[in-house]
C-alpha cells in the first residue's frame, strides 16, 4: 500500500511510518514541523534528543535501505497544495495524527485555545474536502480520543465502541436508534475531537468516505522495535507540564529522583496503551477500512485502565520516589471509574502490551540515560483549565546527584 502518514513526525505518527515502512509499505509524511517549534515557543526539548526530519529519514534508510518521502504541508491552511498533491499520491490510505494533542497546552491561553481549534477542525476539514474534490478513494485511519467519551458519564456501564443504541419515545410507541455516544470533552482539545467526529458522520453519509476513527487513550513508552536501531531514529520523549503524559512523566521523574506529580487525590482513572501497540492497532485498522456507505467505524485503542494513584504507587514502589500530592490544575472529576469495550482489535488479532515492570523499566532507562537533558523548572504543569486555579511551586531546582536505580519494591507513601 502507499500509505499517507500525516503528522508523522510526531510521536505517534513517526514510528508508526517506521513501522508500516518496515511492514513494506510506500510511506509519505505530510507534517508541518509544528509539534517541533511548539517546542520553542515553550522552551523546551524532548527528553530523548529528536534529530532533525530529514537526519532521521536518512538513517532509516541507511539502516532498512527503505525510503520514506516527506513532504512539509500545513494541512490547516495549504488547502490548494493538498488538493494538487493527491492526484499525484494516489495514495490507497491515509493515517491522520496532524492535530495539536496536549489538553494543558489547549487550555493554557485564549491564543492556543483559538490555536488548538483552527488547527484541527480545520486539518481535518481541508483533509475530508481534499478527498472529495480529488476523488481519492483511500481509506482514512484517524488518531482520535477516549477523552471525547468523558469520563463517569456512564457509570459503570462499559463504554461502547463509539455507538450508543438508544431508544427515542414517540406516540406510537419506542424506535430504536443507534447514536454516537455523548459528546463530554474535558478540555478544549478534546473538543476538537468531538468536532471532527461530527465531520467523518457527515462525509461518511455524505460523500461515501471510508472512514475509521480510533478513540486511544494515553500512550506510554517511547521505542518500538524500529526506533531502537538507530540512536538517530529515537523517539520523541515528552515530560513538560503541558506535552508530558502521566505515566511517561512518572517514570522520567522516577530516573531523576523527582516526587511523582499526582494532580490532587489522583483517583482519576484513564485508559492506556503502549506506543508498539498504538502502531499495530493502525495496521489493523488500515486492513480492516468500513465498506463506502456505512458509518465511521470507530475503535476503541486501549488495552487496560489504571487510576493514576495506583500508577504513582507502582513506580514509587519499584524506585523509592515519593509520590507528590499536587493541587490539579484541571477541572475534572476527583475520582471516577472507567469500564471500556476493545474487543474490536482484540478480536482481529491485537495481542495487548500490558503494564509490566520490564517495559516500565525501559522506559524509565531511557529516561536516565537523558537525565542531564531535563529541565526543572517545565516539569510541575502550570496550564490550568480557568484563570486564578493555584499550582504548585517547583518541586526541585537542583537535579540529584546520581540517577535512581530501578531497584527492588520500597514502600510508597
Ligand atoms: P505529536 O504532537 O507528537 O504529533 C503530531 C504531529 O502532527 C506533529 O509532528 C505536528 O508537527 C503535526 N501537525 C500538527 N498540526 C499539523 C498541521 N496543521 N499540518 C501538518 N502537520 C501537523 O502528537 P502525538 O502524541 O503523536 O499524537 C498524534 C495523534 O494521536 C494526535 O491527533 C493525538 O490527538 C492522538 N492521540 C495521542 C495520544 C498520546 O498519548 N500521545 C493519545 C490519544 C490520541
Ligand atoms: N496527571 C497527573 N499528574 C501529571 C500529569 C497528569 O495526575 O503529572 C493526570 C491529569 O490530571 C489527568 C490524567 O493524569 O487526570 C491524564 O493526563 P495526561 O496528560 O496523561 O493525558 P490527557 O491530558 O488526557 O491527554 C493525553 C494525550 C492526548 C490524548 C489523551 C487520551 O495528550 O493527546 O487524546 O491522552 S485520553 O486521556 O484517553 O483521552
Amino acid at each position: 500500500m502507499h500509505v499517507l502518514v500525516l503528522g508523522g513526525d510526531g510521536f505517534c505518527g513517526w514510528p508508526t511510518a517506521l513501522y508500516l515502512s518496515d511492514r513494506g509499505n510506500d510511506v509519505t509524511i505530510i507534517d508541518n514541523l509544528s509539534r517541533r517549534a511548539i517546542d520553542i515557543e515553550l522552551e523546551v526539548e524532548s527528553l530523548t534528543p529528536i534529530r532533525p526530519l530529514s537526519e532521521r529519514l536518512r538513517a532509516w534508510k541507511e539502516t532498512s535501505g527503505r525510503q520514506i518521502e516527506f513532504i512539509n504541508l500545513d494541512l490547516a491552511t495549504e488547502y490548494d497544495r493538498l488538493v494538487d498533491l493527491l492526484p499525484r499520491l494516489r495514495p490507497d490510505a491515509i493515517v491522520h495524527f496532524a492535530e495539536q494533542r496536549a489538553a494543558p497546552y489547549s487550555m493554557r491561553t485564549p491564543r492556543t485555545k483559538r490555536y488548538t481549534i483552527d488547527n484541527n477542525a480545520r486539518s481535518t476539514h481541508n483533509l475530508l474536502t481534499a478527498l472529495v474534490a480529488t476523488g481519492t478513494d483511500a481509506a482514512l485511519v484517524h488518531l482520535g480520543t477516549m477523552g471525547v467519551y468523558g469520563y463517569g458519564w456512564s457509570g459503570s456501564a462499559p463504554i461502547p465502541e463509539g455507538y450508543l443504541t438508544v431508544k427515542v419515545p414517540t406516540p406510537d410507541g419506542d424506535l430504536e436508534r443507534e447514536i454516537l455516544h455523548p459528546a463530554n470533552p474535558g478540555s478544549v482539545y478534546h473538543l476538537t475531537k468531538t468536532i471532527d467526529q461530527l465531520m467523518f458522520a457527515f462525509y461518511a453519509a455524505n460523500d461515501q468516505l471510508r472512514i475509521t476513527d480510533l478513540h486511544q487513550g494515553i500512550v506510554w513508552g517511547t521505542q518500538t522495535p524500529q526506533t531502537i536501531r538507530d540512536e538517530r531514529l529515537v523517539n520523541r520523549f515528552d515530560y513538560d507540564g503541558d506535552y508530558g503524559t502521566v505515566l511517561n512523566r512518572f517514570l522520567m521523574q522516577a530516573a531523576i529522583g523527582h516526587p511523582l506529580t499526582v494532580h490532587g487525590t489522583g483517583g482519576q482513572t484513564r485508559a492506556f496503551i503502549h506506543i508498539k501497540d498504538t502502531v499495530r492497532c493502525v495496521e489493523i485498522a488500515l486492513h480492516n477500512p468500513p465498506e463506502a456507505g456505512s458509518k465511521p467505524m470507530v475503535f476503541n485503542q486501549v488495552t487496560e485502565t489504571h487510576r493514576v494513584r495506583d500508577l504513582a504507587k507502582l513506580v514509587s514502589n519499584l524506585t523509592g520516589v515519593p509520590v507528590a500530592n499536587l493541587p490539579n490544575p484541571r477541572r475534572e472529576d476527583e475520582e471516577n471509574d472507567l469500564v471500556v469495550r476493545n474487543d474490536r482489535f482484540l478480536a482481529l488479532g491485537l495481542e495487548p502490551t500490558t503494564l509490566s515492570e520490564g517495559l516500565l523499566d525501559e522506559c524509565t532507562h531511557v529516561a536516565a540515560r537523558y537525565r542531564h537533558r531535563v529541565d526543572l523548572s517545565k516539569i510541575v504543569c502550570r496550564s490550568v483549565w480557568r484563570a486564578g486555579m493555584e499550582t504548585a511551586e517547583d518541586l526541585l531546582t537542583e537535579l540529584p546527584g546520581e540517577s535512581r536505580p530501578v531497584a527492588e519494591p520500597a514502600a510508597a507513601n
